[in-house]
């Protein structure tokens, strides 16, 4: 059998993209909730407004209602015989500020709720920290991780978690897709890592390297706190894995592509050798970057390693010299080409299945550490039929090449792989565009980008297709 016995089959998702609630039982405003709805065929990208604005289209307000509805949808999970469910706690549930005194009572009860029905089902939670839901007022007030103060208040925050739900948890992530803001430090990107807000004539790429070196030294923190309270606490980094390839094997390509991967993937190196790489700190410096990393955070660095590397892969990029950066200042956003061997999906991303092989051997070459894919699926226009059914076969199809890969890694490269969760099992609202018709389930959420319908729940052709792959680990494709 390729896959190991106790291999983590499963899904993910993320709390801000499904709960909906977002000011239910004491929940304060998170920067997801400040963002209006994208939509892929107009080409209208999602604004962040001042505050909830009356008028201003929030999906992430209501999104599917999982908080309303985790019981028959973790059921559902459990019908397709679910191993691991991955989602994460809306901090603005426990501290619905962000720098309040004391949790909100009634956010640790929900999560409670939820990791029992989980493991009600045998169903193990891996649980991410942030997945974009900083709290608005730690943005509006501090700049976000700008602001070291914030790095104190996540510990504070992910310790009172890890007190909670010891025993219950025993998977988790620090901070969703770290490095994605790297790829393009745009206002996008910035608050939904960071919660910083740009303004006018701010340096983005500086600002954001000091909000992550602070996100970088939270993360740390978190990891020791996780494993002092618990040792059986399996803590990892959580990487946006988006393999950058050479155009051409003209040398010239070689080095862009090197630098292109340095500045997307300096996270991973921090966050498991326990440094500012060297490359890095030449950057900084090349650049006259102002960035602030103390003794004292060096020693949390080191100090504060993770366990496992989680990671998500939707696509590849491909990288081309070009004339913007003579000194291969590489900018992801405006230099990667179209790579002329992959098709793209809908929304323009490349659907490359052996760069899912490439990334788990990059990252085993390279960190020797265990590994899950944690998130790895197909965004698509879905049609429903009008008998309800949802003949999904290129979402199948999708998956079934990434999970050959992934076999392949494992019996042909011997990669150590201990778990896929699939993104997502159930439609929810995306997060680059905020669209609810941008769709990734097995099940079918009876809602679209307007906002129109039932929130009724169905299985598209994809959920029988599942379960028989987790049935048969990963045999019967
Ligand atoms: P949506 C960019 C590139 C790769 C993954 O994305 C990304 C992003 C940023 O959106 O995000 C992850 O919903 C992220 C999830 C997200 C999922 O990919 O834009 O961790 O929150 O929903 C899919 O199609």
């Amino acid at each position: 059998m390729a896959f190991r016995k106790d291999f983590l089959w499963g899904g993910a998702v993320a709390a801000h993209q499904l709960e909906g609630a977002w000011n239910i039982d004491g929940k304060g405003p998170s920067i997801s909730d400040v963002m209006t709805a994208g939509d892929n065929k107009t080409h209208s990208l999602r604004r962040i407004t001042d505050g909830v604005i009356n008028g201003e289209d929030y999906p992430n307000h209501e999104a599917i209602d999982f908080y309303h509805h985790y019981k028959e949808d973790i059921a559902l999970m459990a019908e397709m015989g679910f191993k691991a469910f991955r989602t994460s706690i809306a901090w603005t549930r426990i501290y619905p500020n962000g720098d309040d005194a004391e949790p909100n009572e009634k956010g640790l009860q929900f999560y409670d709720d939820m990791f029992d029905t989980m493991h009600k089902y045998g169903i193990e939670p891996i649980v991410t920290l942030a997945h974009f839901e900083m709290p608005y007022h730690l943005a509006k007030k501090y700049n976000g991780f700008t602001d070291r103060r914030c790095i104190d208040f996540f510990a504070r925050y992910a310790e009172t978690v890890f007190k909670r739900y010891k025993g219950k948890v025993h998977y988790w992530m620090t901070f969703n897709e770290i490095n994605n803001q790297a790829a393009n430090p745009d206002a996008h990107n910035l608050i939904q890592e960071g919660g910083v807000l740009l303004k006018h004539g701010d340096n983005a790429e500086e600002m954001m390297y000091q909000s992550s070196i602070n996100e970088l030294v939270a993360s740390a923190k978190a990891v020791q706190i996780g494993h002092k309270i618990d040792k059986d606490n399996h803590i990892g980094c959580m990487i946006a894995m988006v393999p950058l390839y050479a155009a051409t094997c003209n040398p010239e390509d070689f080095i862009e592509m090197t630098s292109a991967n340095h500045k997307r993937y300096w996270y991973a190196d921090v966050q498991v050798k326990g440094y500012v790489p060297e490359y890095m700190e030449a950057y900084w410096k090349r650049m006259h970057f102002n960035v602030t990393v103390s003794e004292e955070d060096r020693k949390q660095l080191s100090a504060g390693t993770v366990d496992y590397i989680g990671f998500s892969y939707y696509m590849s990029n491909t990288v081309a010299k070009g004339d913007r950066n003579p000194d291969f200042n590489f900018y992801e956003g405006k230099q990667t080409v179209k790579n002329p061997y992959l098709k793209v999906s809908d929304w323009g991303w490349p659907i490359d299945p052996l760069g899912l092989r490439y990334s788990l051997n990059y990252f085993y070459d390279r960190y020797h550490l265990p590994m899950m894919v944690v998130e790895n699926g197909f965004g698509a226009y879905d049609k429903k039929e009008s008998d309800g059914s949802v003949d999904d076969s290129y979402r199948i199809d999708y998956l079934r090449e990434h999970i050959k890969a992934m076999r392949d890694a494992v019996t042909e490269d011997g990669v150590d792989l201990r778990g896929y969760t699939m993104w997502s099992p159930i439609d929810i609202v995306s997060a680059s565009t905020g669209e609810m018709d941008k769709r990734y389930g097995f099940i079918y959420v009876n809602k679209n980008n307007a906002g129109e319908g039932d929130l009724s729940r169905s299985k598209k052709k994809s959920f029988d297709w599942y379960k028989n792959v987790i049935a048969s680990n990963g045999e019967n494709l």
